[in-house]
């Protein structure tokens, strides 16, 4: 796979394609990176934009995690303290999930967020920008109804945290996209470079296909499930026969989130997916290509049992190097 495709692939937008084919023009030594608001344990939404890391360091960039303790702070997710602590768990289940550790920096906002030019240039930012877009920004970001004025703030440090990081592309989920577009817009004024960025699909809630899956509500996947809770959530979740969209038929739309995890989270980590089925039900299948296992899930040759059950498998292979780590 060229550059152009590893970077491209499975990402639901990129801003702007001009300048991503640059990029891919020539990777060595280009710097990517992801920040998450530290929360202990991986779940399946980090290991969504993990594997576009991988994706980048496999093209010939390097990577940079930010561990952003002090946005987890000014988003309301505990104590200083607290937040600091589990930032220290997070670095080494990126490690054991996949990232090449001799090409990965691992840095805690608070590292540099709290140096007096950051923090002036933090203000010059203030000064551009209006209260209704910083909220705007935040919007899928931050649950609460009324955005305090810490989650105003927080957006146009993940802006300022571009540069100051020296990065070429900002991944995020699409959720991040309204901050990465602030970023374009603003760091301009105060004489910087506005960012590229690169983003992820979001993938529905496991159990309903409606909505985005998230840690907070409703089904996700972490890397504390044992191979029984993977089992259980991957058996009970949405996956209706055929592409026949709704069988309930309440005009909401809904995706088939065991195909999303195929797409995103398993082809892309293994050379070929393996369903096992008894004989008498015809016997193995052999995917090379996500594509080929949705035209059969569709077209009816493949069961959504089977399916699950080949899904639990991968899923538990990606997760148990983390689990592992976790109990140690
Ligand atoms: C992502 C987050 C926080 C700070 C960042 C700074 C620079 C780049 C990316 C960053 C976390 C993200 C979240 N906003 O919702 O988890």
């Amino acid at each position: 796979m060229d550059a152009h495709e590893l970077i491209t692939r499975n990402a639901a937008e990129v801003v702007t394609e001009e300048e991503i084919e640059a990029l891919a023009d020539d990777p060595e030594g280009k710097r990517a990176y992801v920040g998450y608001e530290p929360s202990g344990v991986l779940h399946i939404g980090h290991m969504l934009t993990a594997n576009k890391l991988i994706d980048l360091q496999e093209a010939g960039f390097e990577v940079t995690v930010l561990l952003a303790d002090v946005h987890a702070y000014l988003n309301d997710k505990g104590s200083f303290e607290e937040i600091r602590h589990t930032a220290e768990r997070m670095r080494d289940q990126f490690i054991a999930y996949g990232l090449d550790e001799s090409n990965t920096q691992f840095v805690l906002g608070s590292d540099f967020q709290l140096d007096d030019d950051y923090t002036l240039d933090l203000h010059a930012l203030e000064l551009e920008t209006t209260l209704a877009r910083a909220e705007r920004a935040m919007a899928e970001i931050s649950s609460g109804d009324s955005v305090k004025v810490s989650q105003a703030v927080y957006p146009l440090m993940q802006a300022l945290d571009i540069p100051y990081l020296g990065v070429d592309i900002a991944v995020g989920g699409m959720e991040q996209r309204k901050v990465h577009m602030l970023a374009r817009d603003v760091l301009p004024s105060i004489d910087r470079e506005p960012p590229t960025s690169l983003h992820t699909p979001l993938i529905a809630d496991l159990g309903t296909g409606r909505g985005k899956m998230s840690s907070s509500e409703g089904v996700t996947i972490s890397m504390e499930d044992s191979r029984e809770d993977i089992e259980s959530k991957v058996n009970d979740a949405y996956c209706p026969p055929t592409a026949d969209p709704d069988p309930t038929d309440d005009g909401v739309e809904r995706d088939n989130p065991v195909l999303q995890v195929f797409e995103y989270h398993v082809f892309p980590r293994f050379d070929a997916v393996t369903v096992e089925r008894p004989e008498e039900y015809g016997g193995n299948l052999k995917y090379d290509a996500y594509d080929d296992l949705e035209a059969d899930l569709e077209s009816g040759e493949l069961h959504p049992a089977d399916a699950k059950g080949a899904l639990a498998e991968y899923l538990d292979r990606l997760i148990a190097p983390g689990r592992q780590q976790l109990a140690e």
